[in-house]
């Protein structure tokens, strides 16, 4: 039987690969001088696509891949996936839920933690010698303040777990209610700004979602607020979270997604009350193991003819 070969769009960590490339033979997009070229020349023998949740897999590639009958995703949102070109064209989808829940979560709430007592400022000013010369700023504290969450999915009730342990008030904005937690539902967003301390976003990515984060929602905030994203830098309007931020009509915000990463604003490096991440919310060695297994598992089971392990499409 002919060797099954899998387009990968970006890389994965170095066991992840000497795995795929021991099964699959592997074309490396990410690697390519010029990429047209590489999928001219092996694009009408790939069969399956390994992506990440930044990276998906956009329509313009999947047409060039007449083969094409699964793309796997490294990473829970398939936002960057065409997901209705794949359903038009009988092509399966998988992704990497529930396994970075909980990072994800921690990330969140280290963020929060972070942006609110300032700890990276205060790692700087203790390398500077600054302790002892002058005195630290005070913060802001954390435990006990409202926690507003733009999101109640699997990650997003991990992170109210953990601001309920802090004995947060926490009241969520979603499409719906859910009636599994014991938290307060606000069907309106602004409404929830207005009423939180910190507002965490973590709704999926996606037409749906672009920038509900706007300045109407900032401005709610208002200059006390501090806004965490662990979702998708699309779900933010940047240029209205650049001005609140510059402005002080919100006091801060925790970022580990942005729009264009990794080549984010600029401008951002340059504010001093923002905490920067590098989308590292899942990037712990022991849950992008589990990531890795459970892309090469949907691979597998696809290619042995077995049901998906965590389908999407
Ligand atoms: C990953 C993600 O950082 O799960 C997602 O949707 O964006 C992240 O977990 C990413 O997919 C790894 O490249």
């Amino acid at each position: 039987m002919p060797e099954v070969e899998i387009l990968m769009t970006g890389a994965y960590p170095e066991w992840d690969m000497v795995d795929l490339e021991a099964k699959y033979r592997v074309h490396r997009l990410w690697e390519a001088t010029d990429r047209q070229e590489l999928i001219a020349r092996v694009g009408k023998d790939v069969r399956a696509i390994a992506t990440r949740g930044e990276l998906g897999a956009s329509a313009e590639l999947m047409q060039q891949l007449p083969k094409l009958e699964i793309v796997s995703c490294y990473g829970v949102g398939t936002d960057a996936i065409d997901l209705s070109y794949a359903r038009a064209n009988g092509i399966r989808v998988t992704n990497t839920p529930d396994v970075l829940t909980e990072d994800v979560a921690d990330i969140a709430i280290g963020l929060l933690l972070a942006t609110a007592r300032q700890i990276p400022q205060a790692d700087l000013f203790v390398r500077a010698g600054q302790w002892g010369n002058v005195a630290m700023p005070l913060v802001t504290r954390v435990a006990g303040k409202k926690v507003g969450l733009a999101g109640m999915g699997r990650i997003g009730k991990a992170i109210a777990r953990r601001a309920a342990a802090f004995g947060c008030d926490i009241a969520y904005f979603a499409r719906n209610e859910h009636t599994d937690v014991p938290y307060a539902y606000q069907p309106n967003l602004v409404a929830l700004a207005d009423w939180a301390d910190f507002l965490i976003v973590i709704v999926p990515g996606g037409q749906a979602t672009m920038k509900i984060i706007n300045a109407e929602v900032l401005k709610a905030l208002g200059p006390n607020g501090m806004l965490i994203n662990v979702s998708r830098g699309t779900t933010v309007d940047e240029e209205a979270l650049i001005a609140a931020l510059q402005n002080s009509t919100i006091q801060a915000a925790g970022l580990d997604v942005f729009l264009n990463e990794p080549k984010i604003d600029a401008r951002f490096l340059t504010l001093p009350n923002v905490v920067l991440q590098p989308h590292h919310g899942s990037g712990t060695v022991e849950t992008r193991k589990a990531m890795g297994q459970l892309v090469r598992d949907n691979l597998a089971a696809h290619f042995a003819g077995n049901p998906l392990p965590t389908p999407v499409v």
